[in-house]
């Protein structure tokens, strides 16, 4: 592929940033308070709108119901494209009530299910009043420990939700189903993984596809094979980016492991339509800044994708045929080596923006700004002490 191609390639990779990335997060041991750290939801929609202006690839925001509700729905549209950007994927969240103790969708309580799916249809209404087409549903469903509930009719109950939601979407909606293996249920999740996810969402229909969250396999999966599968099946709606050593640990994309996230981008590479995949980043902040670090995160995908496009397709489709399994394997790992720098400066200089945007917002002086603006907001401990 020429360089104008692949800087062409290049510039259609959007990627959406997520509210809750911009504001103070934590672990369940303590929140340490940001300076300048977003405090509302318009705040959040201002730090994604800069993130855009640094990167120049970044032109929407996903919102998190309610932890990002408001009365007037129009009126934040309005607001996010003053600033530039445009509302993304809306999070129903069917994990932060207490009703919820026993599961959204799939509890065994036929009122808290109704109640998960009335917070569904808001945000479906939401979407539509926004401008988005992508309702992206997690649920933290699942048990504890064997006997505690029925695992045949905690599916049930699953089906049953998610053919009510579905039935809500407007032509032109996606629902994005995302899995995850464990946690907060550490005994049994009642969308524990791709395969899951895929059956529910084949069986939904068109409008419903897989969301893959990179930090929500159990260790050692190979995430670009399922990305492959979920690809040549049709189901690929998109991504939640972020990086793990361990469990589902929200870190910087790419900052534990490069590698595996140029293999994914690798899968991207080869996509058909790679605009209909949403690509989103889910990552919370614990110790460092929020904006740098989503920042690094763009540019870390950014990376991988040009690296990903760099294979030489021809030497490697031919080791292939040939049974070399060492030189294919060469030829694969020379692009991952490749220095793109040089390359994605040129790219941004084409879109308008600085060579390198995490050291542009280092100088910028914005940090400080904002950490004079909004100050230090306090917040309280996620985990209570004695
Ligand atoms: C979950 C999952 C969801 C995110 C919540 C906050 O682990 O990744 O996508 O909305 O966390
Ligand atoms: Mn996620
Ligand atoms: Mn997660």
């Amino acid at each position: 592929m020429d360089e104008s191609e692949l800087l062409d390639r290049l510039r259609r990779l959007e990627i959406e940033t997520p509210s809750w990335g911009y504001g103070n997060s934590g672990t369940r041991f303590h929140v340490y308070p940001w300076p300048g750290a977003a405090r509302d939801v318009r705040e959040r929609i201002d730090d994604a709108a800069l993130v855009h202006r640094l990167t120049g690839c970044c032109p929407s925001v996903a919102l998190h119901i309610p932890w990002d509700a408001v009365d007037d729905y129009r009126d934040l549209r309005r607001y996010a494209e003053e600033q530039g950007v445009r509302i993304g994927a809306i999070n129903p969240n069917l994990f932060g009530d207490d009703a919820y103790r026993l599961g959204s969708l799939c509890n065994p309580d036929a009122g808290v299910r109704a109640r998960a799916l009335a917070h569904c249809r808001e945000c479906v209404e939401i979407a539509q009043e926004v401008g988005s087409t992508i309702v992206s549903l997690w649920l933290a469903d699942g048990t504890n420990y064997p006997g505690q509930d029925d695992l045949r009719a905690r599916r049930r109950r699953l089906l049953d939700g998610l053919e009510k939601l579905y039935a809500l979407l407007p032509e032109g909606m996606r629902l994005l189903v995302e899995y995850k293996f464990f946690e907060p249920a550490f005994y049994s999740t009642d969308l524990p993984d791709w395969g899951t996810a895929a059956l529910v969402c084949r069986r939904l229909g068109s409008q419903a596809q897989v969301l893959v969250d990179t930090g929500h396999h159990p260790q050692g999966t190979n995430v670009e094979q399922i990305v492959a599968v979920l690809l040549a099946e049709g189901l690929l709606g998109g991504f939640h980016f972020n990086n793990r050593k361990y469990a589902d640990d929200d870190l910087i994309v790419g900052a534990i492991d490069p590698f595996e996230l140029f293999r994914i981008m690798r899968e991207i590479a080869h996509a058909e339509a790679p605009e209909r995949i949403a690509f989103m980043i889910d990552q919370s902040h614990n110790v460092e800044g929020k904006i740098d670090a989503m920042i690094q995160s763009v540019s870390n995908i950014q990376t991988a994708y040009a690296k990903a496009l760099l294979v030489d397709e021809e030497r490697l489709t031919a080791a292939q045929g040939d049974g070399d399994v060492l030189g294919a394997h060469r030829v694969l790992m020379e692009a991952f080596e490749a220095d793109v720098r040089p390359l994605l400066a040129r790219l941004r200089e084409r879109v308008g923006v600085d060579p390198d945007p995490v050291d542009a917002f280092r100088r910028s002086g914005h940090a400080e700004r904002l950490a004079h603006e909004r100050g230090t907001a306090s917040v309280e401990s996620a985990y209570e002490r004695p």
